[in-house]
């Protein structure tokens, strides 16, 4: 029985000096341990390259390098020395790496030359560009529609990646883009535009100096944007408040000491930054902020009747929003029983927060996956916007709405057409641009794919970055419908499990990645633009040579790709694939907000996207902000398993120790937990509840109600800080208890944050 981990062995504060120590650890597994720290200073330097972690905003004063232990190793992990050759396959035959974790994949290293499969030897073999060019381009002009095709894209595709990407699948003749963002942020897409006239948030770092209040709500930021954690101590230290809703007590939120800040590393010291911790139940938000609202309404009845002015921004809601009154409408509909039953949160605590936000002349609200993964997200996230709008904490300075996103240019590829709704301008300006028609029909995203590719009506899956096998809900049925496809093509800079399911053709083609210098035919470096968390457009270029001469640019795969697929009648392949500059000035012709782009984007910080609330100029049906008057949902996931015995409701999150699928290292220093993943996190009365001891192994067994069984087998049980009835577990390996048939109601996101289980006493366990 290995040793158990009890709350409170973790290092004192997030950041400080366990970050400086596990990122030298880091560079040195790398096997780049100098390569790497130089790589390192110049990450989001105004002459260096994006950091691929996340998508957290970049200071103004771009030279003030930012220490990001994360960012280190996200940039470590690509610019490491070590390598994947076509020797490598020689001795692993698929079916045997199929055995390895993505831990142990990945950190073989860079792959270095296009592969094929084969499946005589069951390995890959090196190919020429030009020979994977031509067999991809004869399977996709041999289906019998290109609705036939999904193209995924992972979020680290550089805009002008995503846009030939984009042009090249719609030439082909489809809108078929499940894309990484479906399982992320879509919900809080719909929602903004819904509410706000935007799919995006309204902030910009500097409101962050500003704001009085700022509210985290779901979201691990001392992990995931570890920058982020630099604004909150900024604003925690002159005196904002900061609130967390969080089912975890997550250190990071906590306190934190800053690895830049000399004084306090010696001292020891940390910055408290959350002064309220509210641990709300898994999918309690909505109720919470509902509760919040009501107080709010009560404090505001209880001025007007004293004669003080309202506790509301009257001027703002009659000037610039609609359906207050339905939504009051709802507030009072809904009893605080509901209120505290759905949150687990007290009358009295909301009220408390209430008034801090009342106190409040600038409020911010930020959140992320905690919010967007469960089913009643879309609403979840217009309650808050409704909250927001009731004091005019939209379009003001030092206010906002701002979901953070995950990977670094997520954002990007979507506003340059990574969608499988495409917007009609959009498609009306490419037809103007190219003189072609464009595919009309919606296409198919993440869930809508793996059933197209379950059922056999899809036959072919290009990957543009990500580990789709892995990254999705109910692992072994996406395994399968990889295997049945015709063509199956991984566009990757490392080996990861979704390479091991090869269709009949299989590719695998290496890129060069963010850290590299990609250097065109005459020899000129080549940049790539990103937009971040704040509407920022920037350029990102490389420094570090190539991992392998053979490795090219996404845009000069995919410009690869699509000149054997289609010819080059209607687009010069050849020369857009040469010159990223010639794939911004097409998006400058065809997205709104990129005039100039080459040259705005070779200043320091780029530019930022015009975005019409700042302006309080709201893109809705009716012209103005638009409150939403949902119900709460008739029952949480919380409820359900409340109300039958032995059922828990599991999240899946992340370690400090991983990038999405990509496992750096086994341990979560935060958490306490060292070497190894096959965790779950559990409140010590329920542990007794399932009579087991810290330390046990149980089987967790989805109580999803269809015909498949779901089993995660033997994890440890390690007593926390959760709510009773919540626990919690890592991703991608609790990914096999996801269960595909469950998804967000409008966003259609996997509800990998409520996941309805039971436990069961491993059989290990039961002999010790
Ligand atoms: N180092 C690193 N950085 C990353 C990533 C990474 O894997 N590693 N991934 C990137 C990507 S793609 C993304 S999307 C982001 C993800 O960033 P996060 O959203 O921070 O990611 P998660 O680890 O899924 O953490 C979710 C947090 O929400 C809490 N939570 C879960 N359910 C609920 C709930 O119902 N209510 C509330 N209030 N809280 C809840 C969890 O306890 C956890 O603290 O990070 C990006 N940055
Ligand atoms: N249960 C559960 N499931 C989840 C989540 C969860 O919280 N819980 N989170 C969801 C979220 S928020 C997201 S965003 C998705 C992430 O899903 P993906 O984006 O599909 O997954 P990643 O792990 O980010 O992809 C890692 C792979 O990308 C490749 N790669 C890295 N850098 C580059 C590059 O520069 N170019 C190219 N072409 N390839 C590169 C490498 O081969 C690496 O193996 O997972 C989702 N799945
Ligand atoms: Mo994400």
């Amino acid at each position: 029985m290995g040793k158990p981990e009890f709350i409170g062995k973790k290092s004192k504060a997030a950041g400080g000096w366990g970050a400086l120590r596990s990122c030298g650890k880091k560079l040195l597994a790398s096997g780049a341990p100098l390569s790497g720290a130089v790589t390192m200073l110049k990450a989001n330097q105004p002459d260096g390259f994006d950091c691929p972690g996340c998508a957290w905003g970049d200071p103004e004063h771009g030279s003030s390098f930012e220490f990001c232990e994360n960012g280190v190793k996200a940039v470590a992990w690509e610019a490491t020395d070590k390598r994947v050759p076509p020797s490598f396959f020689k001795t692993h035959t698929v079916s045997a790496l199929r055995g390895w974790t993505d831990y142990e994949l990945e950190r073989e290293g860079r792959l270095t030359h296009p592969m094929r499969y084969d499946a005589a030897s069951d390995t890959y073999l090196p190919v020429t560009w030009d020979e994977a060019f031509s067999e991809i381009g004869k399977v996709l002009r041999s289906l019998d529609s290109p609705d036939r095709a999904e193209f995924y894209t992972s979020g680290r595709a550089s805009n002008e990646a995503a846009y030939i990407y984009q042009l090249f699948v719609r030439l082909y003749g489809t809108n078929n883009f499940p894309d990484c963002s479906n399982m992320c942020h879509e919900a809080s897409g719909i929602a903004l535009e819904e509410s706000i006239g935007i799919g995006k948030g309204t902030v910009v770092l500097e409101d962050f100096e500003k704001a009085d209040a700022i509210f985290v709500i779901g979201q691990n930021p001392g992990t995931n944007h570890p920058r982020m954690l630099g604004d909150l101590r900024r604003a925690a230290q002159r005196g904002a408040r900061i609130a967390v809703f969080n089912p975890v007590r997550e250190k990071g939120l906590e306190r934190f000491a800053d690895p830049q800040n000399k004084l306090e590393m010696l001292t020891g010291g940390s910055t408290a930054i959350a002064s309220e911790y509210y641990q709300v139940r898994l999918g309690g938000d909505m109720a919470a902020v509902r509760g919040m609202a009501k107080a709010v309404f009560a404090a505001d009845d209880a001025a007007i009747a004293a004669g003080k002015p309202s506790v509301l921004d009257r001027k703002f809601l009659d000037q610039h929003t609609s359906g207050i009154e339905f939504y009051r409408a709802a507030v009072d509909m809904t009893s605080w029983e509901a209120i505290e039953d759905q949150s687990g949160l007290s009358r009295a605590e909301l009220e408390g927060l209430a008034q801090i936000y009342i106190a409040s002349e600038r409020t911010i609200c930020t959140w992320a996956m905690g919010v967007t993964q469960h089913r009643h997200s879309v609403a979840m996230i217009r309650e808050i916007a409704n909250f927001m709008l009731l004091r005019g904490n939209v379009g003001r300075p030092g206010t906002g709405l701002c979901p953070v996103r995950g990977h670094s240019n997520v954002q990007g590829d979507r506003t340059v057409g990574i969608n499988e709704k495409p917007p009609r301008e959009f498609l009306d300006a490419l037809e103007k641009e190219f003189g072609v028609p464009m595919p009309r029909q919606h296409g198919h995203n993440v869930i809508a794919a793996i059933g197209a590719m379950l059922d056999g009506s899809a036959q072919a899956f290009i990957g543009l970055g990500g580990n789709f096998a892995r990254a999705t809900p109910d692992t072994s049925l996406i395994a399968k419908a990889l295997r049945k496809q015709k063509l199956t093509v991984n566009i990757a800079t490392k080996l990861n499990y979704s390479h091991l399911l090869p269709g009949e053709v299989s590719y695998v083609l290496p890129c060069l990645g963010r850290t590299e210098i990609d250097r065109n035919s005459d020899g000129v470096a080549q940049i790539v633009t990103v937009e971040d968390s704040m509407c920022m457009v920037h350029g990102s270029g490389g420094i570090n040579k190539p991992a392998s001469p053979e490795l090219r640019s996404e845009v000069a795969i995919i410009a690869g790709i699509a000149e054997a697929t289609l010819g080059s009648k209607v687009v010069d392949w050849k020369a857009l694939g040469h010159h990223h500059d010639r794939i911004r000035d097409l998006i400058s012709r065809t997205v709104p907000g990129f005039h100039n782009y080459n040259e705005r984007v070779r200043k320091p910080r780029g530019f930022r996207l015009y975005n019409a609330v700042e302006h309080r100029v709201w893109q809705t049906p009716s012209r103005k902000a638009t409150f939403s008057s949902c119900e709460l949902p008739s029952q949480t996931e919380h409820q359900r398993a409340a109300g039958e015995k032995g059922l828990f409701v599991l999240q899946t999150f992340r370690s400090h120790d991983q990038y999405n699928t990509t496992v750096y290292g086994l341990d979560d220093r935060y958490r306490g937990i060292y070497g190894e993943r096959q965790i779950v996190f559990i409140n010590p009365a329920d542990l007794e509840q399932i009579g087991a001891r810290p330390g046990d192994r149980v089987d967790i067994v989805g109580q999803h109600e269809d015909e498949i069984e779901r089993v995660a087998k033997s994890f440890r049980v390690v007593p926390y800080d959760v709510p009773r009835g919540s626990v919690a577990g890592y991703y991608p390996e609790l990914n096999v208890l996801v269960p595909l048939s469950s998804a967000g109601e409008q966003s259609d996101t996997p509800t990998s944050k409520s996941i309805l289980v039971s436990f069961r006493l491993a059989e290990a366990t039961k002999a010790a």
